[in-house]
């Protein structure tokens, strides 16, 4: 152990923790507390307290509580509830597929093409299908970048278009035809009812449709993608929360490197 005391991990100090039997903790190791904020569709009120306490006691959480409650609008109530959870999991054997590439900066990534493509490589963005969410994909894309990353725009070695939302998966598959697009990025953020995953198999049935699959690299994101969901619908690559353009400029880079 090195570089003294703030540098040490403080779970090398308690001695109650056991990986294999992980739970949530509040005050100290192991005591399973949680909190939980949901809505009711009920009347504010006394009712409604304890409909959420009993919910939260079918949950499986001991000793509820409501901490906090307020009318959203007439007949709904949200919610913020404490609970203790009995229940744990193993740690040690959990394993999660995740992009295989490095994480380089910009500059980094900026000479990585400069050695290994030779070219700068052309990357189309959208926010696709009804979604009006701009954020995420302006995040990646943007040349101000976002919490410090720089997006595409900015890179030397990127020929960037952010074609913004609402982007039907036609159009962005002929923006990728007349750019020759080596990659293509797709935002999704709106899951409700599953809309989602019908918009990107759309898109990847599509491609595969036009002979375009295999050419290009197909990466999505959003606040609920991870990269096993983007596997499973097709796809090369998946970026969730706080991913960055770091992120998705490396994997396609190397990606690309690996594909010549
Ligand atoms: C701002 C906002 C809006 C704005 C959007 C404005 C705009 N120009 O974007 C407006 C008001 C228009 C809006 C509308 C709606 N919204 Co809204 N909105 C939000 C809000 C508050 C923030 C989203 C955001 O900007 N996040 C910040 C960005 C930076 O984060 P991010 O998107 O996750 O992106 C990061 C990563 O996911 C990743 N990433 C994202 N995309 C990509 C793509 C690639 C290729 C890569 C590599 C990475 C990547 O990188 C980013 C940086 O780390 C969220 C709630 C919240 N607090 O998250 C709700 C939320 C997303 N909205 C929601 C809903 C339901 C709606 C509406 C359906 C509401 C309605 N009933 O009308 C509509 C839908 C409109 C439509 N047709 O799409 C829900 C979605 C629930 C769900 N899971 O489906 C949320 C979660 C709110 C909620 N709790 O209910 N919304």
């Amino acid at each position: 152990m090195s570089g003294g005391l703030y540098s040490m991990d403080t779970r090398d100090f308690d001695t109650n923790l056991d990986l294999t039997k992980v739970r949530p903790y509040g005050d100290t190791m192991n005591d399973g507390k949680t909190q939980m904020s949901f809505t009711l569709p009920v009347p504010c009120g006394d009712e409604a307290i304890e409909a959420a306490k009993q919910l939260m006691k079918k949950m499986g959480f001991e000793n509820p509580q409501v901490v906090f409650y307020k009318e959203l609008t007439d007949g709904f109530t949200f919610f913020n509830c404490y609970g203790t959870c009995t229940c744990n999991v193993d740690y040690t054997t959990i394993s999660v597929p995740k992009v295989e590439s490095s994480v380089m900066d910009m500059h980094q990534t900026d000479d990585f093409i400069k050695e290994h493509i030779g070219r700068k490589i052309v990357v189309i963005g959208a926010s696709t299908g009804t979604d009006a969410h701009t954020v995420g994909i302006d995040a990646i894309m943007n040349m101000k970048g976002y919490a410090g990353h720089y997006g595409l725009e900015r890179y030397e070695m990127f020929e960037a278009l952010n074609m913004g939302s609402q982007v039907t998966n036609e159009e962005f598959i002929a923006k990728a035809i007349e750019l020759n697009a080596d990659a293509l990025l797709v935002s999704q953020t709106v899951t409700q009812k599953d809309v989602h995953l019908k918009n990107l198999v759309e898109l990847v049935e599509m491609l595969e449709g036009e002979g375009l699959r295999d050419k290009v690299i197909l990466c999505c994101g959003g606040p609920r993608i991870s990269h096993e969901l983007a596997k499973e619908l097709g796809y090369d690559a998946g970026f969730g929360m706080n991913s960055y353009a770091d992120n998705v400029a490396s994997y396609i880079a190397e990606e690309l490197a690996r594909r010549q």
